[in-house]
C-alpha cells in the first residue's frame, strides 16, 4: 500500500474529502434528449465512482443557449434538478462528495441546438475553427453573433440560478467552467474578444465576465462551495491569448479576493501535452490562498511529486476514471488500470459507461 499524501483526507471548505483524488469533469452525452435530464444510468455511473475524494460532474449547461453538443445535461429546469437529485443521493449514500460543473459554451455551438435556431452567442462575431457533435455527427460550429451589452446580466443570472438549482439538487458545491475555450474563456482571451465596451480591451475588461459570474455564484451559494476551472494555455476550441501569464495572474488575484474554495487548473493542453507552452503555475498557486487542484495527464508518480512539492492540494484524474470506477483503490495498490474505450466516450448507453469492472468484480469473474 502506498503511503502517498494522495490518500489522506482533505478539508475542502466545509466538506471533508476522503482523499485528495478528484474525478475530473467528463462529457458523456447520455442525457435524455427530451428535457436534457441526466441519464437514468447517471446515478449508477457517479455512484460507482463515489470513492473519489471529490466527484465533479460532466459540464452541464446553465441555459439552452449554453448548450453546444447533443445530449449534454442541463441544470436550469425543475426536471433536471430532480434528475440530478438522484445522482447526488446515490453518491452521498455511498459516502462521496460531488460538485456540478456549470457551463455556457458561447460560440462552440450549432444553430440546431439553439433556441429558435438562432446564432450561438460570443463576445465577438468570430467563428471558431472547430467542430461540435450534433444530430449524430460532427459539424462545424455555427457563425456566432456578439452578445449585446444588455444581454450580459442575463448570462450572469443564468449561472446564479443554476448554482441555486445545484444546491436544491443536493450538490456539495459547484465548479464554474472557465476553461477550454467556452464562453467565459472566450471573453477572457484577446483572440476571441474584440469588444470595445466594458467587457473587452484591457485584461480587466476581458476578465470581467468570468469574475462577475464567480461573484454572483459565490453570493448565491457561498464562496466556500464555489470552485472554478481554468486552462491558461490550452489551445482547446481555437482560443489563444497574447499574454496568458498576465491574464491568469490577474484572474487568480481577483478569484482570491472572492475567497473561492478552489481553482482547478488544466496544466498544458487539455487532454494533450503538459508542456505545450511555457507557463508559471506556481505563480497562480502563490496568489491563491484556497485549494489548488492540478489536472492533466496525471499518474500516481506525478501526483506524488506535485503533492510532495506543495505544487497542488488535490489531483484530478479524467480518462482513468471513465474506465476505473475504483480508481482510488487501484492507485493505492498500484494495480493495473482498465484502458478506456474511446468509441463509447460520447453518447450511447451502459456500454463503456457503467460496465467497467472494479478489481473486486474482475477477480470474482475469474
Ligand atoms: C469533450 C467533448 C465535449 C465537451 C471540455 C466540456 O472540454 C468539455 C468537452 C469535452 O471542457
Amino acid at each position: 500500500m502506498s503511503q502517498s499524501k494522495l490518500f489522506e483526507p482533505y478539508q475542502l471548505g466545509p466538506i471533508t474529502l476522503a482523499s485528495r483524488v478528484v474525478m475530473a469533469p467528463l462529457t458523456r452525452n447520455r442525457a435524455v434528449p427530451e428535457g436534457l435530464v441526466p441519464s437514468p444510468l447517471a446515478a449508477e455511473y457517479y455512484g460507482q465512482r463515489a470513492s473519489a475524494g471529490l466527484l465533479i460532474t460532466e459540464a452541464s449547461q446553465v441555459s439552452q443557449q449554453g448548450q453546444g453538443y447533443q445530449d449534454t445535461p442541463g441544470i436550469y429546469s425543475q426536471a433536471q434538478v430532480e434528475g440530478w437529485r438522484k445522482v447526488t443521493g446515490e453518491v452521498h449514500k455511498r459516502g462521496g462528495k460531488i460538485f456540478i460543473q456549470l457551463w455556457h459554451v458561447g460560440r462552440i455551438s450549432h444553430v440546431d441546438l439553439q433556441p429558435n435556431h438562432g446564432a450561438p452567442v460570443a463576445p465577438s462575431a468570430i467563428r471558431a475553427n472547430t467542430k461540435t457533435f450534433v444530430g449524430g455527427q460532427f459539424a462545424d460550429v455555427s457563425e456566432p453573433r456578439a452578445l449585446e451589452l444588455s444581454e450580459i446580466p442575463g448570462i450572469i443570472e443564468d449561472f446564479q440560478k443554476a448554482a441555486a438549482n445545484a444546491i436544491a439538487a443536493g450538490f456539495d458545491g459547484v465548479e464554474i467552467h472557465g476553461a477550454n475555450g467556452y464562453l467565459l474563456d472566450q471573453f477572457a482571451r484577446d483572440s476571441s474578444n474584440k469588444r470595445t465596451d466594458d467587457y473587452g480591451g484591457s485584461t480587466q475588461n476581458r476578465a470581467r465576465l468570468m469574475l462577475e459570474v464567480a461573484a454572483a455564484v459565490a453570493k448565491e451559494i457561498g464562496p466556500e462551495r464555489t470552485g472554478i476551472r481554468i486552462s491558461p494555455v490550452t489551445p482547446a476550441n481555437d482560443v489563444s491569448d497574447s499574454n496568458p501569464q498576465a491574464l491568469f495572474d490577474y484572474i487568480v488575484d481577483e478569484l482570491n479576493k472572492l475567497k473561492l474554495v478552489y481553482i482547478h487548473v488544466i496544466e498544458g493542453a487539455t487532454g494533450g501535452p503538459r508542456d505545450i507552452a511555457p507557463f508559471d503555475y506556481a505563480s497562480l498557486r502563490k496568489r491563491f490562498s484556497g485549494t489548488y487542484i492540478g489536472n492533466n495527464a496525471y499518474d500516481l508518480a506525478l501526483a506524488n511529486k506535485q503533492l510532495d512539492a506543495g505544487a497542488a492540494d488535490l489531483i484530478a484524474f479524467g480518462k482513468p476514471f471513465i474506465s476505473n470506477p475504483d480508481l482510488v483503490e487501484r492507485l493505492k495498490r498500484n494495480a493495473p488500470l482498465n484502458e478506456p474505450d474511446k468509441s463509447t466516450f460520447y453518447g450511447g448507453g451502459a456500454k463503456g459507461y457503467t460496465d467497467y469492472p472494479t478489481l473486486e468484480s474482475a477477480q470474482a469473474a475469474q
